[in-house]
């Protein structure tokens, strides 16, 4: 493809503005790709191929009469342009900028058919107006607040850093070590809406994979918790578990560090000072790595013990840093029989077993166990439960506790509620103030946007960049004028992405932050695009907003993506593509060599979308030959009539590409489109080729705009209405036919090459009976098998056979046996003696007594060559 024509094409598309969406116009469909960091749209194929997944299935949807809504814009705020700021002393808005300019040309190169009218950009005070205006109603509605919380904290630089700039513990700028330090930060209620998002999720068409990593992110658990006196002291304790029936095996509990209780527990211990260092010591690590870890469960005793109400027993009261603050009730009961977590603890610790549940039919012994039994089993060791099925004793035990007070019913969930303030400069301001009377004022809708100014100072260690501008910081108080200051933290990214998909409805709304019928007719999203990396952020967050939003009346609808695809990814050499892997294919390299219309059909043919693919420069060039064929065979398929046989099978590609392109298998299209490319050249039809070109259209736009227009064709292929089926032009007969001979030629070929007769002087083709295509014929107008035996006399059981047979593999038995009428080869008989140069005879098998005549089968005949 030559470079001017994928210009010409381009510049038509932009003139005509065909890609441009109004409200109002048909059926409307919204496609949706997660919008990028400026910085990283297309620097290879990997990224390429992300946005062409939705940009085929946008221009078929738009063919098939939809009015489709594709756009795109950029998460402009964040860490990379920030962080790009402070290493080269560029101002990140002016990175931004100029990424913005490099990746919208990026995307040009690629012919992407977004609608850029419709551009959004994150840092645009237009839009981050709108975050402000989202944190303010959430706040109203009581879904804001702020905590001391946990984060990785860097005691030099003495800022809060993402776990990203805290990878391996240590600081990104300084490399101290980094803690876990308790600090001012704003959260986001979603834990309101956890049963919400749980019970959602059965809405919408996501991969069970997704939806299967968001339920165990929100991780609803039913369980009990267990109430326990403490032995000299007034204290209770209280603990979360989901195995009551282990009840009887308790023989510790064990307590986190960061827990509340620890201070009163331990105020007399003799070894004080090295439970504080204990508790020290475990704070450095996060909650994450605490929950991964696997050998070193470490822990000290308190001192105190714990009673058992209905055994007695006295049970030692631990600190143990694999127990999670912010869990249940940051308390465990430790079941070292029954917990692998446990057992290792208490092996640990030399702490006692109890055994409660045995396998069915064996009986554990305490000191021969080398792990914990976790499997269902039969009640042992436990009062009137023994011998009673541990699962049922999970209810039964359960009931029995609440009845005797010590217990009560609960519910659990993992998820925590969403931290959104960051210490960073590059992100919206969270639009709060300060004020020494009235405390935390929020900022009045009216005087929205807070503007994020654009003189700070960088780098200036124990101060967010925000602070060190002083205009910004002071201000007056809303409520009573006095002075004040503002926020200096700034919100995460993530609240810019959970609301964009609505924005694109209306870009430059100034009532509101979109414009609500513009987006009752769009929304919600028919089909997103995006990495399953964002399953419990982005993808939670959005879902989590627009219940938000539709509770307060804005929205109708309380899921925001009906149907999402997350694309695979490329790799090369077996390692996913990555700059600095160094394995890195640049798309304007292979645009320069092949052109944009074969990598954009290379990047699709080479998997589905879902899965991930290994990069071949062979196939590239395989995929570029094809398209070449195709622009070859236009002269061919000009004054071309075609036959029945390329109707039929037009027909038939039609309904395989478009169930195809539906089901976002765009490679299965492309390989019926090859198969269809390779028939046609052989029976060429102009109306079957104007076919294939629009079919193709979809990958391969400028290559098929330029044979479109060539044919004298007026209006462009990409607002063609997409072709439908005429079922009354197939005959699966004539295809079938066409399939048998092409069999034939083959066997042919491999004879000639056994034989080394290279060039034969004749040919013959004994063509079975036709007795068995009665058989087929009767066997499909459901004539019983009883019924056909008693017309076959004396060869019952061969039809019996030759039944189950056909039973068995009937697709394969049908597609020879209709085609291997002997009228139909004898019409074929030009043709083959064309495809082989070489005189034939077909003979039906029964008039011949050769030997070659005796091996004729329906689906292979006889064949002779000499
Ligand atoms: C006794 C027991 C016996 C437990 C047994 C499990 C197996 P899910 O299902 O994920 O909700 N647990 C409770 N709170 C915890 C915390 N803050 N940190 C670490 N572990 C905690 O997990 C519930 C189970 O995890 C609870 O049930 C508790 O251990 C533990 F054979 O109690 B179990
Ligand atoms: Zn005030």
């Amino acid at each position: 493809m030559k470079k001017s024509i994928e210009e010409k094409w381009k510049k038509r598309w932009k003139k005509s503005k065909i890609f441009e969406s109004k409200e109002g116009k048909g059926k409307k469909y919204y496609v949706l790709e997660m919008y990028p960091y400026p910085s990283a749209v297309s620097t290879h194929v990997g990224h390429s191929r992300n946005y062409m997944i939705g940009d085929s299935f946008v221009r078929f949807m738009r063919m098939l009469g939809y009015n489709v809504l594709y756009p795109m814009g950029w998460d402009a705020f964040g860490q990379p342009s920030e962080n790009a700021a402070i290493s080269m002393g560029i101002h990140p808005l002016k990175s931004v900028v100029q990424s913005i300019k490099t990746s919208k040309d990026q995307f040009n190169a690629l012919s992407l058919s977004y609608d850029w009218s419709r551009e959004i950009n994150t840092c645009d005070p237009e839009y981050y107006k709108w975050n402000q205006w989202l944190f303010l109603k959430l706040f109203e509605s009581g879904l804001v607040y702020k905590k001391f919380a946990p984060g990785n904290w860097c005691p030099f630089c003495k800022t809060i850093l993402s776990n990203e700039d805290a990878a391996g513990g240590k600081c990104w700028r300084c490399e101290s070590e980094v803690i876990q330090k308790e600090i001012d930060q704003w959260f986001f209620k979603i834990t309101e809406y956890a049963d919400r998002l749980l019970e959602d999720l059965e809405k919408i068409e996501w991969s069970d994979r997704l939806k299967t990593i968001q339920r165990n992110w929100i991780g609803k658990s039913y369980g009990v918790d267990l109430i326990f006196k403490i032995k000299n002291s007034s204290l209770e304790l209280r603990t979360f578990t989901t195995r009551p029936d282990t009840y009887f095996g308790i023989t510790f509990i064990v307590i986190a560090p960061e827990n509340s209780m620890i201070e009163g527990l331990t105020k007399d211990a003799k070894n004080k000072k090295e439970i504080e260092k204990f508790i020290e010591d475990s704070k450095k690590l996060s909650e994450l790595q605490r929950i991964m870890l696997t050998k070193e469960k470490k822990g000290i005793f308190t001192g105190k013990y714990a009673i058992n109400p209905i055994t007695k027993e006295e049970i030692p009261i631990w600190i143990a840093n694999y127990v999670v603050a912010t869990y249940g009730t940051g308390v465990v009961i430790g079941v070292p029989t029954q917990d692998q977590r446990d057992f290792e603890f208490a092996k640990e610790y030399k702490l006692r077993l109890k055994n409660v549940i045995n396998p069915p039919g064996k009986e554990l012994k305490e000191e021969e166990m080398t792990e914990a039994y976790v499997e269902e089993g039969i009640m042992t060791n436990s009062g009137q439960f023994n011998g009673m099925k541990s699962s049922d004793a999970i209810k039964s035990m359960a009931d029995f506790l609440v009845e005797k007070r010590c217990a009560k019913q609960v519910v659990n969930y993992k998820i925590r509620d969403w931290c959104i303030s960051r210490q960073k400069y590059w992100g919206a301001p969270i639009p709060i103030i300060y004020c020494k009377k009235c405390g935390i004022v929020p900022v009045p809708e009216k005087d929205l946007p807070v503007i994020l100014p654009l003189k700070v100072k960088f780098g200036k260690r124990g101060a967010p960049p925000l602070a060190t501008n002083k205009k910004f910081v002071n201000t007056k108080c809303p409520k009573c004028k006095g002075p004040a200051k503002r926020e200096t933290d700034t919100m995460t990214t993530f609240v810019d992405s959970a609301w964009y998909y609505l924005r694109y409805t209306s870009p430059h709304y100034n009532k509101g932050p979109f414009d609500k019928k513009k987006v009752k007719y769009w929304l919600p999203v028919d089909q997103y695009i995006g990495g399953a990396e964002h399953a419990v952020g982005h993808l939670m967050y959005s879902r989590f907003i627009t219940k938000f939003l539709k509770d307060k009346g804005y929205l109708d609808f309380d899921e925001p993506f009906s149907r999402l695809l997350n694309q695979g990814m490329v790799k090369k050499g077996g390692v996913k593509m990555s700059k600095s892997k160094g394995n890195v294919v640049d798309p304007r390299d292979v645009i320069k060599k092949h052109g944009v219309d074969a990598l954009r059909t290379y990047l699709l043919f080479m998997a589905e979308p879902t899965k991930d693919v290994e990069w071949s420069d062979k196939e590239m060039t395989g995929v570029s030959n094809f398209l070449k064929k195709i622009v070859n065979m236009k002269d061919k398929m000009k004054k071309a009539k075609g036959d029945r046989y390329i109707e039929s099978v037009t027909q038939r590609k039609i309904e395989a590409v478009t169930n195809a392109m539906k089901r976002l298998q765009q490679n299965v299209a492309i390989l019926e489109l090859i198969d269809f490319a390779n028939k046609l050249s052989k029976h060429p039809s102009l109306d079957s080729y104007k076919i294939l070109l629009k079919l193709l259209t979809p990958f391969a736009p400028h290559t098929t705009e330029e044979l479109w227009e060539s044919l004298g064709e007026k209006k462009m292929i990409s607002i063609q209405k997409w072709p439908e089926p005429d079922e009354s032009k197939v005959s699966l007969k004539e295809e079938a036919g066409e399939e048998y001979i092409l069999n034939v030629i083959k066997d042919i070929e491999e004879i000639k090459k056994l034989s080394r007769i290279e060039n034969p002087r004749k040919i013959t083709i004994f063509v079975s009976p036709a007795w068995k295509h009665e058989v087929y014929d009767s066997i499909i107008q459901g004539v019983e098998l009883k019924e056909l035996i008693k017309n076959y006399k004396g060869k019952e059981k061969e039809v019996a056979n030759y039944y189950a047979r056909l039973q068995k593999k009937k697709p394969l038995e049908e597609k020879f046996l209709k085609g291997h009428e002997l009228k139909h080869l004898e019409l074929s008989k030009d043709f083959l003696e064309k495809e082989l140069k070489t005189k034939i005879e077909i003979i039906p098998a029964e008039k011949s007594s050769h030997p070659k005549a005796m091996v004729a089968e329906p689906e292979k005949p006889g064949i002779l060559v000499e």
